[in-house]
């Protein structure tokens, strides 16, 4: 099952207590403070691996929590620190203090490791608390409380193209010409249910990352179809190609409303650059006359015509963008 929202809740472990202790032996009844300091709690830390492509395993293990630290104990014996525990998100997760609403973590990289709740300090013991002035301290600390925090995340995938189109346009048809990825292909509308990521080669040494998200209608952003709560995973791309199918008895008017639906989603989509593409193009019976709008490009991904001038075409417009064009910083 694809998840792409879901709500933790992580709590680190306490610091252990410092040991107040005093030494005793035989000849030395008062040997000097002796007491141990506490371990420090396990931290919980949000990691972003690949190996994941959705939220489902944390929707299913929603509460994540470390152990306290030892305390400390007699005889100068420190306790020990509890283990931290990593949780692993997909990339792409932007993790939302669930009560405020802000942005806390964004993984974006397999590097990217972020601290959800830190583990409390262990207290220090009598000995640790000695000091010229205080030889003899007279007590010892409490380990400090773990933090506790409850998250919401929401997977956002990690995409230079983005495929918008209604129902049946051929989405999927064209994800699956270029790559090696295989969303269902049907005539029926709605066959898409999920995002779907491929990787496109364009040439020897170039690809990028293209998502297939399900279709779009008139409605979408009332809730019509399966609504718009997917159109977040194309936030992040650099690029959007926007398919019509060649039947289409206005190619133009669909793509309007194919644009209205995302600018009523965030008006930050209509910003990025588009490639408007005339899908199934052998639908035209040759010798029609041209019914491509200016600008647009046509193809047909079953026969393969026009695919490779339009996967070269989106190689050289997410060039043109820079870095930080992909609306990361932005939409939250
Ligand atoms: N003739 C022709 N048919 C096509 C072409 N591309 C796709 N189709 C057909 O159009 C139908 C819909 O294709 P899909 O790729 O599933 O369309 P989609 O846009 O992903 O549809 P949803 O997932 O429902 O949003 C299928 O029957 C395809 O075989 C094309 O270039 N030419
Ligand atoms: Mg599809």
């Amino acid at each position: 099952m694809f998840i792409d929202e879901t709500t933790i809740e992580v709590k680190a472990g306490n610091g252990g207590n410092g040991c107040f202790a005093y030494l005793r032996e035989k000849y030395r009844p008062k040997g000097g403070p002796s007491g141990g300091s506490g371990g420090k709690g396990g931290s919980i830390f949000l990691q972003a691996s690949h190996h994941l492509r959705t939220l489902q395993d944390l929707q299913y293990h929603r509460h994540y929590k470390a152990d306290s630290g030892q305390g400390g104990k007699g005889g100068n014996k420190d306790g020990k620190n509890a283990p931290d525990i990593t949780v692993l998100v997909p990339l792409g997760t932007v993790v939302h203090d669930a009560e405020s609403g802000d942005i806390m973590f964004d993984a974006l990289d397999e590097k990217d490791i972020f601290c959800a709740a830190k583990g409390g300090k262990g207290g220090r013991g009598n000995a640790a608390l000695k000091t010229r002035i205080n030889p003899l301290p007279d007590h010892a600390e409490k380990g400090k409380e773990g933090q506790q925090r409850r998250l919401r995340l929401v997977l956002k995938v990690l995409a230079d193209v983005g495929l918008v189109g209604r129902p049946n346009a051929g989405k999927s048809t064209f994800l699956s010409r270029v790559s090696s990825a295989r969303p269902k292909v049907a005539d029926y509308p709605f066959t898409t249910t999920q995002p779907y990521l491929g990787i496109v080669r364009c040439g020897d040494y170039r690809s990028f990352v293209m998502a297939d998200i399900p279709g779009l209608i008139e409605g979408s952003h009332l809730g019509k179809g399966l609504g718009i709560r997917f159109l977040k995973h194309i936030e992040r791309t650099r690029v959007l190609a926007v398919l019509v199918p060649a039947d289409s008895p206005d190619p133009e008017a669909e793509a309007k409303l194919l644009l209205d639906e995302l600018s009523a989603y965030s008006p930050l989509l209509t910003r990025k650059p588009v490639l408007f593409i005339l899908s199934k193009s052998d639908l035209v019976p040759e010798g029609t006359p041209p019914s491509l709008p200016a600008g647009w490009c046509a193809m047909s991904a079953v026969l393969g015509d026009g695919v490779d001038a339009i996967v070269w075409k989106l190689t050289r417009m997410i060039d043109e963008q820079s870095p930080g064009d992909d609306g990361v910083a932005e939409i939250s």
